[in-house]
């Protein structure tokens, strides 16, 4: 399709403002088919970006290798360009939106010279959905095009749903290395040095505009910048809630299903939960999403949630059959891998992987030789895959996928969940006591750093509330208000009794030798089968000063979970929560200034009181 068969004006005349900036050779408009994604793998193969996998082990599928200086998200080159400061609030980076836009024009400028310019339509939910956005990502790389059709629904269909005036998302990406004449890629992944790298977003005119890197969250624009940052700012805006989420359908023994969404900062296994293999028997849990949820209140007063995404982008490493036997069985075939490891015998390989590297040899992800490691392990810092290393694939393929998973009217959710990474203090699973008291949970969420992010904090424990510290587009604290409003609105609708249960779970205990005490994974089951239970009112129970808490014995222990240790998982650690407490009340609130809600300060002051019996 040329552009000037483009029916929507405004699409058109981004698209030729676009061209007439970034300068690129041609321009091509996306169709979504397969033949144009068999293309895009080729153009980067030609260009020595892409290795294609032992089609007998791994068929379809392709290894790239990004630069080292582009491998992660970059939080610190991340802006909300509010038109207030004030608005982005004080966990984003901010500029002033002209600044930061005449900024990136002269980056832009020239940009894609010796280069295609590809415009993407796609759609984040089903085509057509209510609950769908449209955006159009303008981009010079086949990678990102290629992972796009697997991440969104993409090409023509979206257009005609688009219509001559409909609404979208203009998304406008560039790598950032314009080519000289007759110079070619030539095995050197395209990027901008670090700092040249722009990921904006702004809010207001509801525009994303990435510059420099092509890596995940950077560059496939749908995922990070629409469907959360942008969309958090259209769900404040329009009453809905477009979340860092999960969503996971379970059946019970009896038949019964519910659907529970949880919120997880980056790398804490919220893949593997959505995927997950119950140990107790009878259960079955099914995958609807694994990394964002679009929910909205339906006609009956339950808050109906959406996958707006078609594919995952997971973290290869620690991927095993026994850690995520799903996801292993989805990425057989058809899928992107960025910087793994290159066996001997042309497939992809990395840490805990569950098995050694075949043969003598294996090419890491800077593209060295090295020594086939025996074990799944490397030295820390010397892995033959990047801790962020990535799988992308088709979300039809996971064999637990819901049959539901693209019914455009969503699933109605019955619990959230919210948790991170934490040695200490927080107990295995805890209810709240009402939805303000959900909230409040929501927004101390912390988590120790782990390498989903380039960030100097990799170890630590950072709050982040409602694991979307770096993905709300506007202020944290009316973020927080967002979520009371939303309580406020099912009380006023006599919905209140509707809305989900919210819980606080802890997969990640420590004990004195900082090993692991709850096994995870499988029998997380164990505990999302109270939870099952809670939402019926049913599952015994412990009122104490932190919340609701499973009585003893009302999880049944996994095997080598000692007693003592099922009693420490679920013990209330009064000095803990205090210091908790006080973290909160000294260095985190404060952040919000007159932003943070009334009734997140009554809750503060509520869990004081009762930690002080
Ligand atoms: C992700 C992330 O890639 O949260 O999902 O970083
Ligand atoms: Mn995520």
């Amino acid at each position: 399709m040329k552009i000037d068969e483009l029916k929507h004006a405004g699409l058109k005349r981004w698209i030729e403002e676009a061209k007439t900036l970034m300068t690129p050779d041609s321009v091509e408009i996306c169709d979504g088919s397969a033949a144009e994604y068999d293309r895009m793998i080729k153009i980067t193969v030609d260009a020595k970006l892409a290795t294609v996998l032992n089609e007998s082990k791994r068929p379809g599928s392709v290894l790239f290798r990004s630069d080292p200086s582009d491998v992660a998200r970059v939080e610190d080159r991340t802006y909300i360009a509010s038109k207030n400061k004030e608005d982005a609030g004080p966990t984003n980076n901010w500029m002033d939106p002209a600044e930061l836009k005449q900024k990136m024009r002269a980056l832009y400028k020239g940009s894609m010279r010796g280069r295609v310019m590809y415009v993407i339509p796609f759609s984040m939910g089903q085509i057509g959905s209510n609950i769908a956005k449209i955006g159009v990502e303008i981009t010079d790389s086949p990678y990102v095009v290629a992972n796009m059709h697997i991440m969104a629904r993409v090409g023509t269909k979206v257009l005609d749903v688009l219509g001559a005036d409909g609404f979208f998302v203009p998304c406008l990406h560039s790598v950032g290395k314009p080519l000289a004449p007759g110079e070619t890629d030539n095995g050197k992944w395209p990027c901008a040095p670090m700092a040249d790298k722009y990921i904006s977003h702004f809010p207001e005119t509801r525009e994303i505009w990435s510059y420099g890197s092509g890596y995940g969250g950077n560059a496939l624009l749908g995922k990070k910048c629409l469907a959360l940052r942008i969309a958090s700012v259209l769900a404040r805006d329009e009453g809905w809630l477009a979340e860092h989420m999960l969503i996971l359908k379970i059946t019970n023994p009896e038949g019964e299903v519910k659907y529970i969404a949880g919120a997880f900062p980056s790398a804490c296994g919220k893949t593997n939960l959505a995927m997950l293999i119950p140990t107790l028997p009878g259960w079955k849990v099914e995958t609807v999403g694994d990394d964002i949820a679009w929910m909205k209140f339906g006609k009956d007063g339950r808050l109906y949630a959406i996958n707006p995404e078609a594919g995952f982008f997971g973290v290869a490493p620690g991927t095993n059959d026994e850690s995520n036997h799903n996801a292993m069985e989805t990425i057989k075939k058809n899928t992107i891998f960025t910087n793994c490891g290159l066996t001997e015998d042309g497939d992809i390989w990395w840490e805990q992987i569950g098995y050694g590297a075949p043969g003598k040899e294996i090419i890491d992800w800077k593209g060295v030789k090295r020594p086939a490691p025996k074990t799944d392990k490397s030295p820390k810092g010397e892995e033959i895959a990047h801790p962020n290393a990535r799988f992308t694939a088709p979300a039809k393929q996971c064999p637990c996928i819901a049959k539901e998973w693209e019914d455009p009217a969503g699933v109605p959710i019955s619990a959230f969940l919210f948790g991170g990474r934490r040695p200490k203090t927080i107990p295995l699973v805890n209810q709240s006591k009402s939805w303000i008291h959900g909230v409040f949970m929501g927004s101390i969420v912390g988590s120790e750093v782990t390498a989903a992010v380039i960030s100097d904090q990799v170890g630590q424990v950072r709050r982040d509330p409602f694991a979307m510290l770096p993905f709300c587009g506007y202020n944290m604290g009316d973020y927080f208000k967002h979520w009371i409003k939303i309580g406020k609105t099912a009380e006023e609708k006599g919905w209140a009794d509707k809305l989900p249960k919210i819980f606080f779970v802890n997969w990640f205990r420590k004990n004195e030798q900082d090993k692991f005490i709850w096994p995870g994974y499988g029998e997380n089951s164990r505990v999302l089968a109270w939870i099952f239970d809670r939402c019926d009112g049913k599952g015994k129970s412990l009122e104490t000063p932190i919340g609701t808490l499973p009585a003893a014995g009302a999880i049944e222990r996994p095997a080598g979970v000692s007693e003592q240790d099922m009693a420490e998982l679920l013990r209330v650690d009064i000095d803990g929560w205090k210091k908790e407490i006080e973290d909160v009340r000294k260095n985190h609130y404060p952040k919000f200034g007159s932003h943070l809600p009334d009734e997140l300060k009554s809750e503060l002051e509520a869990i004081e009181k009762r930690l002080e019996g």
